[in-house]
């Protein structure tokens, strides 16, 4: 279909620019990477200036999806929205290169001038899908230095490995073996400890369980998560590690001969960023010429594009409270997405 209404519309727009030359356009900008500007009205836009100097934008004034701060949308998922007299989709032939600046205007610029335009009618749905892009074994979606794959991810999106069982799965989990300690700290190992084989994993006990999987790292009978503390300050952090309190220079979650035995219910907090795509497709709606000929050209779908972003979101394990990270009686939401 896209390809006859490209058809259709090659052979009957040519189009006259100031110098005389006429020009054609295919209305060709179609699955473009697109740039986002805006607030509360948001703007969709991609532009060319090869052989003739045009673009396509989306206009969108509606507080379903404005409220996000500068964001179009705060989580994955689909939605649809309709064409109107504030949602709008506008194609423009220009007399010149049309800057970077000129869509994120309060005031559209009179430079440079438009000599030709074509805006939706109120009949039309925008298709609003967005998406992770690091669902893929090849992606570290948690960014503790291991791929997803090696993280036990399933490509059916069905058994994912959980290998504490806390309901985050291994490759979302920045915690893997919940003590406390950061997946990508615990596979650090500036001290040489033993590891799990050649190049392998750090596995300071030497118990075959490597410590990012092990639950109680010096193997001293006191679990790793009651020998360290989360820094209240920095949240992420842990604390007890860094201070020599046992005058070895070692931290008591890795010292076989320190152990504290009082229990610690607090878990960090496990706030990934992860990369998300948005595409935008529109269906059934019709381009209206804005001169005096009223021109009308049909289009059955259009794929406008898509724009990335990164989007903190915050899993967290059934039981645990959403601020103070600590065990609670009732279970809270296990997924929540932040927009900063
Ligand atoms: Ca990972
Ligand atoms: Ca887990
Ligand atoms: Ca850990
Ligand atoms: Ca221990």
């Amino acid at each position: 279909m896209k390809k006859i209404f490209g058809l259709i519309l090659l052979g009957s727009i040519l189009l006259s620019c100031d110098s005389g030359e006429i020009v054609v356009t295919s209305f060709d900008l179609e699955d473009s990477d697109l740039r986002l500007c805006g607030l509360e009205t948001k703007v969709l836009y991609t532009t060319n200036s090869q052989d003739v100097y045009e673009s396509m934008s989306l206009v969108l004034k509606n507080s379903a999806i404005s409220t996000a701060e500068d964001r179009l949308r705060s989580e994955t998922g689909d939605e649809s929205l309709t064409l109107s007299s504030t949602n709008r989709l506008i194609y423009r032939i220009y007399n010149d290169e049309v800057p970077t600046s000129y869509f994120c205007s309060d005031i559209p610029p009179s430079n440079p001038e438009v000599l030709e335009e074509y805006v939706s009618s109120s009949r039309g749905t925008i298709n609003i899908n967005t998406y992770y892009m690091d669902e893929n074994g090849e992606a570290d979606s948690d960014g503790d230095d291991l791929s997803n794959i090696e993280e036990g991810f399933d490509i059916d999106g069905e058994n994912h490995l959980d290998s504490d069982g806390d309901g985050i799965p291994d490759y979302l989990d920045i915690d893997d073996d919940n003590d406390n300690v950061e997946t990508s700290r615990e596979l650090e190992n500036p001290d040489g400890d033993p590891t799990t084989g050649e190049g392998e994993f750090r596995d300071t006990d030497e118990d075959g369980i490597p410590n990012y999987l092990d639950t109680d790292d010096d193997g001293d009978g006191s679990p790793t998560r009651n020998e360290v503390e989360i820094d209240p300050d920095s949240e992420n952090s842990v604390l007890r590690p860094a201070i020599n309190l046992n005058g070895a220079d070692i931290p008591y979650y890795l010292d076989r001969s320190a152990a504290i035995s009082e229990e610690n219910d607090t878990f960090l907090e496990n706030e990934i960023d992860r990369s998300i795509r948005t595409y935008i497709t529109i269906r059934d709606f019709s381009l209206i010429k804005q001169d005096e000929s009223g021109e009308e050209i049909k289009f059955a779908r259009y794929d406008l594009g898509y724009f990335d972003e990164t989007l903190e979101v915050i899993y967290n394990q059934p039981g645990e409270d959403e601020d103070t990270g600590e065990e609670v009686d009732e279970e809270t939401d296990d997924d929540e997405t932040d927009t900063e």
